[in-house]
């Protein structure tokens, strides 16, 4: 037997017409994950090479938040440290090979030294 109720299905035709909404409340539920971590996706990392019983670079301009690499490709071991306001660390004795990171927390300049070699310096201006 045919289903003869079938025309009273025709209602649903005003639920079709709210449909357009729907999109704009996902673009909006979308947009707030992505503001909330632009500031982490800024943060960038920069590489400081021990090489030649120097760093390379000499000079850097980094922002809050910044990690700084050391990595030691030298010959022989080093020992990282900072006695400025803006950054207070000591990575201690580094074997060729060997990697350490800091987090630039404070603005200013970061006069980073050698505890084993005296001449090395490296300049972070941290903004
Ligand atoms: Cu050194």
């Amino acid at each position: 037997m045919p289903t003869p109720g079938r025309h009273t299905d025709t209602g649903p035709i005003s639920d079709c017409a709210r449909s357009p909404v729907r999109p704009i409340v996902a673009l909006a539920v979308m947009a707030i994950p992505l503001l909330s971590f632009s500031p982490v996706a800024m943060a960038e990392e920069w590489l400081v090479v021990q090489k030649g019983r120097a760093y390379m670079p000499e000079t850097l301009t980094a922002h809050v938040g910044d990690r700084v690499v050391f990595s030691n490709e030298d010959d022989v071991t080093h020992n990282v440290y900072s006695d400025s306001k803006a950054a207070v660390f000591d990575l201690g004795a580094q074997k060729p090979g060997e990697k350490a990171t800091i987090v630039l927390q404070t603005p200013g300049i970061v006069d980073v030294e050698c505890e084993i070699h005296p001449k090395m310096h490296l300049l972070i201006d941290v903004k």
